[in-house]
């Protein structure tokens, strides 16, 4: 038996990467009725028939899942905005980050279509969005510039792939599918105005599918701009603002959410410039938000 990964399942087949090429494959006996059950990005062990055929024997454990697009074993996620057009939507980045990083898959930013500066260079709104995501790269997280159209980072986000799991997250427009036809030209994916019409049918009719790119596995998605926080208590949620644990001093009362309390070092880490005022905003809207949901349960 050999192990692979699940890329997609259609029409009755599972199609599984192992040992460097896709293998067409069938259920195996008790299989054949939680064949529902099966998530791309599965970990399975595949017993070879003949020619690219075979069959699944074993799934294993899953390490994560996420349910939109709904795929397992996560390695990391690309989080792509556009520099200028559209705008960078941040309040989804933020939320992106937190949900992606609740079920220990490592965000990579990926900021496209920077080619965009240079036409904009005197447009204000451009200089800002190019600092408004600068600062994410003090936050500890991976940040990649890049334009598909000029060629420019998709080297970089090639060796981000190599031996990973990855899956593309971000609002429509962004250029996700522009992305993928970078790092590897012949899938030729659908993108732009065609892209956004087929997008209702695409989504409802198929499950995600994850392609074999560069040294890695990728999986492209429809864009989505509304985005739900995971379930979690109100003093888990500074867990997913790292930079909140590097402010020196402490607040007055040590179960401080750092909302409406009195001395709160993190207010005053605001004030100062130490942490980044949209974080802040952000936090305080998810906190009202984890609040409200932690009144349903
Ligand atoms: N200027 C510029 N435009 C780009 C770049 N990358 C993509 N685009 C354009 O942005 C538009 C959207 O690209 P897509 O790749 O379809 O975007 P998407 O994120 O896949 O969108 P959805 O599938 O709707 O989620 C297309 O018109 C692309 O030509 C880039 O680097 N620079
Ligand atoms: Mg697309
Ligand atoms: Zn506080």
């Amino acid at each position: 038996m050999i192990a692979g990964i699940l890329l997609k399942g259609y029409s009755g087949f599972y199609y599984v990467y192992a040992e460097g090429r896709v293998w067409e494959c069938s259920l195996r006996g008790r299989f054949r009725i939680q064949g529902q059950e099966f998530l791309t990005g599965d970990r399975v062990q595949i017993l070879p028939s003949n020619g690219n055929k075979a069959t699944i024997e074993k799934v294993e454990e899953r390490r994560n899942s996420l349910v939109r697009p709904t795929i397992a074993n996560v390695d990391q996620a690309f989080l792509v905005f556009a520099l200028v057009s559209p705008r960078p939507d941040l309040n989804l980045l933020d939320r992106l980050l937190i949900q992606v990083s609740e079920v220990g898959i490592k965000p990579v930013i990926i900021l496209n279509k920077v080619d965009q500066a240079e036409v904009n260079s005197e447009d204000a709104t451009a200089e800002n969005s190019i600092s408004s995501l600068d600062f994410y790269q003090n936050l500890h997280y991976d940040l990649i510039k890049v334009s598909t159209r000029t060629g420019q980072g998709i080297a970089e986000v090639r060796e981000h792939l190599k031996d990973k799991v990855t899956v593309l997250a971000g609002p429509s427009g962004v250029g996700k599918s522009s992305l993928v036809n970078a790092l590897e030209p012949g899938f030729e994916l659908k993108t732009g105005e065609i892209s956004r019409k087929l997008k209702r049918g695409r989504h409802t009719t198929r499950h995600v599918e994850l392609m074999v790119c560069g040294e890695g596995l990728l999986a492209d998605t429809p864009g989505f701009s509304s985005l739900y926080l995971p379930k979690m208590k109100r003093e888990e949620l500074t867990l997913f603002f790292p930079e909140f644990a590097d402010v020196p001093g402490k607040c007055r009362f040590t179960s401080c959410v750092h909302h409406k309390e009195p001395d709160c070092a993190i207010k005053a880490a605001v004030e100062s410039g130490q942490i980044e005022k949209s974080r802040y905003e952000h936090y305080c809207l998810f906190l009202e938000e984890v609040i409200a949901a932690e009144r349903r349960y």
